[in-house]
C-alpha cells in the first residue's frame, strides 16, 4: 500500500462536511487502495463540532483512514496537502450586496491561497466548492502563484449530475445510458447545461428530446435553480448531493473519466470556446494520468453561444468586482 493522501477539507462542520467526510475515509474519493490523512480547518467556534465529527470517524474503523487533525488555522491545516477540498464560505445574508459577499469571502480565500502556496505538496489538487465558487477559486488561485494555475477548480458537477437526471427522466432512461452532458460558465443561475453534444443510448440527446420549449422553459431553469428548489423542499440547502459531487470531480480528476465520456469541471480557462484566459468557467473535460483537458471542436449554436456568452458575462464581472477590491 502507499503512504497516506493529505485530504485539507474546510468547513467540515458544515453539512456538505458532516456528509462528505465520511465517504472520503471510506475510500470513494480516492479508491480502495489509497489511505487517507483527513486534515480539518474550521474557525474557532466550530472546532468542537469538528472534533464530534472526528469522533465519529474513529467509531467507523475505516481501514483506509490514516488519522485525522482539527485545525483552526489555514497555514497548518494546508501543510503538505494533496488534495484541498475549499468547502466552508461565508453565505449572502439577508440585503447583503455582490460587492459584500465577494470581500467576504475574499477575507477566507485569499489567506488560504496564501496558506496553500506555502506548504501544499507539489500535486496538490484544489476544489472550491465554498460559494461563489467560480471566484472564490479564483481569489485563492490568485493568492498561490507558485501553485501551478490549473490545479485550483471550481465545483459544477453537482449541475452536472442534476442535467443527467432531469434528462434521464425525460427520456425515460437510466442515467447510465446518458453521456456527454456539459454544464458551461458558472455555478449560478446563468449556468448553461447544454444538451447539444450529449448522448443518450449514443442517439444525440437533443434530437432525442425534440422539444425546444422543454429544453428553454424547463430543463434549463431546473438545473439552475434546482438549488432553490431543495432548499424550498428540504427546509436546508443541498448537503449530501454536494458532496456526493465533490466526491466525483475529485474522483475523476485523480483516476480519469471513462472512455467515450466527460464531465464538467470549473477550470481556469485557456480561451477555448471564446471563454476569456483566466476566468475560473466550467468547460466539458476529460481526464487521465491525474490532468484535465478541455474537450476541443464541439460546434456551438446560436442558442448555446448566447447562454455561454451571457455566464462568461457574469463571470468575468465578478472577477472586475474582486480585482477592483484588490482580492485578485
Ligand atoms: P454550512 O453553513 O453548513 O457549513 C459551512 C461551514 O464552513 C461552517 O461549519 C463554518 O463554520 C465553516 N467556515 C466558515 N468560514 C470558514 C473558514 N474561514 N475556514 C474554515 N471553515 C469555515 O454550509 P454547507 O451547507 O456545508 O455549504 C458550504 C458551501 O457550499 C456554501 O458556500 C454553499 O453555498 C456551497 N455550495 C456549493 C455548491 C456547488 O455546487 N458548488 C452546492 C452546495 C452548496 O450550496
Amino acid at each position: 500500500t502507499q503512504a497516506p493522501v493529505n485530504v485539507t477539507v474546510t468547513g467540515a462542520a458544515g453539512q456538505i462536511g458532516y456528509a462528505l467526510l465520511f465517504r472520503i475515509a471510506s475510500g470513494q474519493l480516492l479508491g480502495q487502495d489509497t489511505p487517507v490523512k483527513l486534515r480539518l480547518l474550521e474557525i474557532p467556534q466550530a472546532v468542537k463540532a469538528a472534533e464530534g465529527t472526528a469522533l465519529e470517524l474513529q467509531d467507523c474503523a475505516f481501514p483506509l483512514l490514516a488519522g485525522v487533525d482539527i485545525f483552526d488555522d489555514a497555514t497548518k491545516a494546508f501543510d503538505g496537502v494533496n488534495v484541498a477540498l475549499l468547502v466552508g464560505a461565508r453565505p449572502r445574508s439577508k440585503g447583503m450586496e455582490r460587492g459584500d459577499l465577494l470581500e467576504a469571502n475574499g477575507g477566507i480565500f485569499k489567506p488560504q491561497g496564501e496558506a496553500i502556496n506555502a506548504g501544499a505538496a507539489d500535486d496538490v489538487k484544489v476544489l472550491v466548492v465554498g460559494n461563489p465558487a467560480n471566484t472564490n477559486a479564483l481569489i485563492a488561485q490568485s493568492h498561490a502563484p507558485d501553485v501551478p494555475a490549473e490545479r485550483f477548480t471550481a465545483m459544477t458537477r453537482l449541475d452536472h449530475n442534476r442535467a443527467i437526471a432531469q434528462l434521464a427522466t425525460k427520456l425515460g432512461v437510466t442515467v447510465a445510458d446518458v453521456k456527454k452532458l456539459t454544464i458551461w460558465g458558472n455555478h449560478s443561475a446563468t449556468q448553461y447545461p447544454d444538451i447539444f453534444h450529449a448522448e443518450v443510448n449514443g442517439k444525440n440527446a437533443a434530437e432525442a428530446v425534440n422539444d425546444q420549449a422543454w429544453l428553454a422553459d424547463e430543463f434549463i431553469p431546473r438545473v439552475a435553480k434546482r438549488g432553490a428548489e431543495i432548499i424550498e423542499a428540504r427546509g436546508a440547502s443541498s448537503a449530501a448531493s454536494a458532496a456526493n459531487a465533490a466526491i466525483d470531480h475529485v474522483h475523476d480528476w485523480v483516476n480519469g473519466t471513462p472512455q467515450g465520456d466527460w464531465v464538467s469541471m470549473g477550470i481556469p480557462s485557456d480561451g477555448s470556446y471564446g471563454v476569456p484566459e483566466g476566468i475560473i468557467s466550467s468547460f466539458p473535460v476529460t481526464c487521465s494520468g491525474g490532468k484535465y483537458e478541455i474537450v476541443q471542436g464541439l460546434e456551438i449554436a446560436d442558442f448555446s453561444r448566447e447562454r455561454i456568452d451571457a455566464s462568461v458575462r457574469e463571470l468575468t464581472e465578478e472577477r472586475d468586482a474582486v480585482k477592483q477590491l484588490g482580492l485578485v
